[in-house]
């Protein structure tokens, strides 16, 4: 499967051509691979990525379940269940469950706050998940925080700073151990296509480079970092033109196709583990929705453009599809795996909800190493 797609060869692309990029349009059946200074159009073959039916059942329950689990911490927040915010990742959920699906049980896994896929992928339970919003006792944080704010320690997924940008300092840091220990082990980290503006972002990207740290570095360009649109974000055509610059191969895909997500993500993740150093993958997506709970996003938001990647690039929707266009799965099975998700969100949302809240006496345990 692997080979097939990394040996399409094509003319470089010209810059004429990239600084006209439009992702939706560009990126429907190709992705953009740069190798030094020169960057290719790589076409996708669908056949290729075709997974047998015990992996799609998996893929598609993974998918499912990260909708299922955001969409009930929504109405659970609406119900007044969740103290404080709430991000979800709905448009993003292929680009999680895609890469991190990826990672071997014993390498660690750098989320942000819109990963909830990668999360999920991972192992991390959705009850835990559910407590960790909720505020009770037997959460990841134990009430301590709140919303995507948390790591998941037993599967190897490290808790979130909420400074934008610096938890890729810390993926390279964990790559750097991997490689004094020779243990042939590769991180995943994400960062957002505001974050990318950080000087944390450059600073951890050119050491894991020079050093050639086994890490892949997900850039998950959902097209708005709050408010601030592309436009206003950066001045190259791509993100992961930015590969060139650091010295280390760079990928420009369509994050809402799991399928190509999991094909490239594995590639790096090889490469790392090979001893080949960092890549850095751009993933684009659409915000299927706002910045937090409380943002009135239609607003400020391209509804024309908003509105076409709903309707055609919802990622779910198209690996239903998808399935069924490749005789993968049957309808009905989609839909079992559909309804199966929902169960399973609301148990955790019930079970969640019947924990206790952590005990005050114990608010400073727990807080410096004993
Ligand atoms: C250093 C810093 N500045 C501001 C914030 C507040 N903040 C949280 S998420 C966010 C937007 C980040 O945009 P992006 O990196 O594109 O990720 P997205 O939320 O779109 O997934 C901002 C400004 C923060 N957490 N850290």
């Amino acid at each position: 499967m692997r080979a097939k797609i990394q040996n399409a060869a094509s003319e470089p692309v010209r810059s004429e051509e990239l600084a006209g990029l439009d992702f939706f349009r560009d990126l429907a059946d190709r992705y953009l691979s740069i190798e030094g200074l020169e960057a290719r159009w790589v076409p996708i073959q669908r056949e290729d990525l075709r997974p047998g039916k015990p992996d799609a059942l998996r893929l598609h329950h993974l998918l499912s379940l990260t909708r299922a689990v955001e969409e009930t911490l929504d109405s659970a927040f609406r119900s007044g269940h969740v103290p404080g915010t709430a991000f979800f990742s709905r448009g993003n959920e292929a680009a999680g469950v895609g890469s991190a699906s990826c990672l071997r049980e014993e390498e660690w896994l750098v989320p942000m706050h819109r990963n909830c896929g990668a999360h999920l992928a991972k192992g991390h339970p959705p009850v835990s998940i559910m407590a960790h919003f909720f505020g009770r006792a037997g959460g990841p944080s134990e009430g301590r925080d709140g919303n995507f704010h948390m790591g998941y320690r037993p599967k190897k997924i490290t808790q979130l700073i909420s400074h934008i940008g610096t938890m890729v300092p810390i993926a390279a840091g964990i790559a750097w151990a991997a490689k004094l220990q020779r243990n042939g082990q590769a991180v995943l980290t994400y960062i957002g296509d505001g974050g990318t503006s950080s000087g944390d972002f450059h600073e951890a990207m050119n050491f894991a480079a020079v050093r050639k740290f086994p890490l892949a570095v997900v850039i998950d360009n959902n097209q708005y970092a709050y408010k601030t649109p592309l436009s206003d974000q950066y001045a190259c055509p791509a993100l992961a033109l930015r590969a060139s610059g650091y010295g280390v191969p760079g990928f420009l895909i369509d994050g809402t196709d799991v399928l190509l997500v999991r094909e490239v993500v594995s590639r790096a993740l090889e490469r790392a583990r090979r001893g080949g150093g960092p890549t850095l993958i751009e993933s684009v997506t659409m915000r299927l929705g706002g910045h937090s709970v409380y943002d009135r996003f239609t607003d400020y938001v391209d509804m024309e453009k908003f509105k076409l990647w709903q309707e055609k690039r919802d990622p779910i929707k198209r690996f239903d599809q998808y399935l069924i266009e490749y005789e993968v799965l049957t309808p009905e099975e989609i839909a079992a795996s559909h309804a199966r998700a929902r169960r399973e969100a609301e148990e955790a949302r019930d079970t969640a909800l019947k924990l206790p809240f952590p005990d005050p006496a114990k608010v400073a345990e727990g807080v410096f190493a004993e």
